[in-house]
């Protein structure tokens, strides 16, 4: 990069780039092997002959009950899956040869009625899996008050087959701890995804509702197969036109598509339809006219789609209408909207990163502010989903204070999958550590051990609707989502959405052993990149709790020293406060007093900065920069700069280990992964080399010893410019 910038000056940098990235590749072979397109459920065969043959002889006589399209699901999937792993199988005719039976409940005690299984443990989505003794011998049993439960149930079963689990005496039980696990596309119709990095939007609003790319089928099965049941298909920056017919006969084609695997269809709406589409004169939630609106629009979209999931909208954000402009509460907006879609049993997913300018309020507090007070207004087929920090998906936020701050209104968490803020899909990051992060976070709402993932779950405060959003980094990339080991967000997002509890760690293997390698020495050392990947991009990026430095408009690379946006909080200068004095936003309650939107002993801890965990120091205070940071003993610059440095050693790390796996990999994996990885490490020099010389500028302080000279100049870092960046909202 810095060889690049030599040439450059201030002109425009992508190009030359590709270029030459492009003239430097090894251009002598062609490159075959997994592409990344069958994700997870790659199926290859057990290379271990006797673990195969084990695995054979305990199911490859399979019997699936039921006559439903979710039950030719599930044959599909074990015909599909068994035939990889083993080589051959073969579909039982009768339950004497049978080693495997997958059926509801009622269809297996119809086969089976000696046998008595704990089917009240199993809730409606949840299932169980079980190995009895039947007329002498063995039989494994997948079972399920519903068929979609018994195709979750599949999907464990082959999982444990696919991670080389053992199955003899098998017995357990799965019940997802959240009801709605959804993915929230930003893809608009004209298949621009914002935020979006792994090319287009997948669905093809053109030429549907009649062609059905197979892709479709295979995003419903990879869905499935971590638990996800719901899809919003269209942006939050919704475009009224998937409202109007034509939009809603397609909407139905992908819904008819998806069901089978239980997956519902949402749609984002924009809230001034009832103007735009309907031709009234205004869209206050209150007007009858506006009311009736909403209802027929609501008949129509059911008479097409009867399990049609509900709304999620993005009200009075960023320029978005909502209730407000009439003078209206969000629980009005909201309540508006359930109340036409409560006899379908459908939900309004109503968020809250709402910020407004006027309020003269700082912007962390204010999504706090606005929802507290409406707790109890909303109507029961309401959830109010907050994103994960009060800001926005920065690469490490402490939590939104409103998770469980709300006894009455469930908080559906919203997750951003996609690498808005991570570096887009070059960068080796995955997501599970911060997830975990999250959801372990204690927010003493009822005493301790009242974690956001509790919360969530409505398992503090006695929640009716509970939920998980994620916001998918899915494109029309051949390996889906840009980046191979980017897989790996979608799924532990949906692993820990159907339980919040389950590890980081565990996931990842589970990932890599599917994914990647059978092997298992090689499955531990890439668990090990990926366990270390998403710190090691916050220390590049923004340590110590520093946030909101990226780059103008599409977020790429670091600008800490942007100062002139339209509002002062969307500039870098606003929320790093760098000054001779020091780093840091003041939220503690010397200053705008953020602290006090947590509980105690949460907002006593944070007030203090030597009680304040070092990962959020600069968000919620002001330091000097000769503070010294406790568990170092370095004063606050030497700190910034060693973890800058660090970033970029760690990054450096997992380039290494991955390149020296290449005869253990994939070798189309591998080189995916080898590009993006060089790639990943320029930036994070990149990011160390320009934020180090621009806070260097008010620290006035040499750089430590031992660690090289940031190269390159900080004008030219500030003249880069990107202008066809991919993802940018329009
Ligand atoms: C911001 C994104 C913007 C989204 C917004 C949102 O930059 O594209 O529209 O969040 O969540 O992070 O509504």
């Amino acid at each position: 990069m810095q060889f690049i910038f030599g040439f450059l000056g201030n002109k425009l940098f992508t190009p030359l780039l590709v270029l030459l990235l492009a003239t430097s590749a090894n251009a002598s072979s062609i490159v075959t092997g997994e592409d990344g397109y069958r994700l997870w459920l790659k199926y290859d065969l057990i290379n271990d002959h006797n673990k195969r043959q084990g695995y054979q002889n305990q199911l490859a006589n399979w019997q699936v009950l039921g006559q439903s399209s979710t039950a030719q699901v599930i044959r599909d999937e074990l015909e599909y899956a068994f035939t990889g792993l083993f080589g051959k199988t073969s579909k039982s005719m009768s339950i004497r040869t049978t080693n495997l039976l997958v059926g509801t409940f009622a269809e297996l005690q119809k086969q089976l009625p000696k046998i008595k299984l704990a089917g009240e443990q199993v809730n409606a989505e949840g299932y169980l899996i079980k190995q009895v003794s039947y007329q002498g011998k063995k039989l494994l049993l997948v079972a399920a008050d519903t068929d979609v439960g018994a195709l979750y149930g599949t999907f464990h079963l082959i999982r444990l087959v696919q991670t080389g689990e053992k199955l003899a005496d098998i017995n357990l039980v799965s019940n997802p701890k959240t009801k709605l696990r959804v993915l929230n596309h930003w893809d608009n119709p004209d298949r621009h995804v914002e935020r979006g990095f792994a090319g287009q939007s997948i669905w093809d609003w053109h030429k549907l509702p009649d062609y059905h790319y197979q892709k479709y089928t295979d995003y419903a099965r990879a869905n499935a197969s971590i638990g996800i049941n719901g899809t919003v298909l269209n942006n939050v920056n919704a475009n009224p036109i998937m409202l109007t017919p034509a939009y809603l006969q397609k909407v139905k084609a992908l819904a008819d598509i998806f069901r089978p695997y239980g997956i519902k269809v949402y749609l984002s709406v924009k809230f001034s339809s009832p103007q735009s589409l309907g031709g009234l004169a205004t869209s206050d939630p209150l007007n009858a006219d506006v009311k009736h609106w909403w209802h027929n629009k609501v008949d129509e979209i059911y008479q097409l789609i009867p399990d049609f999931g509900g709304f999620l909208v993005k009200a009075n954000s960023e320029g978005q209408p909502g209730p407000g402009d009439y003078g209206r509460t969000h629980a009005q907006g909201a309540n508006m909207l359930a109340d036409a879609l409560a006899k379908y049993n459908g939900a309004v997913m109503w968020r809250a990163f709402v910020y407004a300018n006027e309020k003269n309020e700082e912007r962390s507090k204010q999504a706090y502010s606005e929802f507290k007070p409406l707790d109890g207004k909303f109507r029961d087929n309401v959830l109010v989903q907050v994103k994960n920090g009060p800001i926005d998906f920065q690469p490490r936020e402490p939590v939104s204070p409103l998770f469980g701050a709300t006894p009455k209104t469930p908080m559906m968490m919203e997750f951003q999958i996609t690498m808005e803020y991570l570096g887009f899909s070059t960068h080796f990051v995955y997501l599970g550590p911060m997830y975990q992060e999250v959801l372990d976070t204690d927010t003493y709402a009822k005493g301790q051990g009242s974690t956001v993932g509790k919360v969530v779950a409505g398992e503090v405060h006695p929640y009716k609707l509970t939920g998980m959003a994620g916001v998918a980094n899915i494109g029309s990339d051949r390996n889906w989502t840009g980046h191979i080991i980017l897989q790996s967000n979608w799924y532990v997002f949906g692993r820990m959405a159907w339980d919040y509890s389950l590890s980081a760690e565990t996931i990842a293997q589970e990932w890599v052993k599917m994914t990647l390698t059978q092997e298992q020495a090689v499955a531990k050392q890439i668990t090990e990149l990926m366990m270390l990947s998403h710190e090691a991009t916050v220390n590049y990026m923004t340590p110590l709790g520093l946030h909101h430095i990226m780059g103008t408009g599409h977020h790429y690379g670091p600008a800490p020293w942007v100062d002139n946006l339209g509002r002062a909080d969307w500039t870098p200068v606003y929320y790093h406060n760098a000054s001779k004095q020091g780093l840091g936003f003041n939220r503690s309650p010397t200053g705008v007093n953020a602290v006090e939107q947590y509980f105690s002993p949460i907002k006593q801890q944070l007030a203090n900065p030597a009680t304040t965990p070092e990962k959020y120091l600069l968000w919620f205070h002001h330091l000097p920069w000769d503070h010294t940071i406790a568990s170092s003993g370095r004063s606050l610059w030497d700190e910034l700069v060693h973890r800058y440095y660090l970033g970029v050693e760690q990054v450096k790390h997992i380039q290494q280990e991955w390149n020296s796996l290449q005869a253990k990999l994939d070798p189309l994996q591998f080189k995916q992964v080898q590009m993006a990885n060089n790639i990943h490490v320029k930036e994070a020099i990149w990011w160390r080399n320009a934020c180090v010389l621009y806070f260097q500028q008010f620290s006035n302080k040499p750089i430590p010893h031992g660690l090289e000279q940031p190269q390159g100049n900080l004008t030219e870092y500030k003249q880069m410019q990107f202008p066809y960046a991919p993802g940018q909202g329009h």
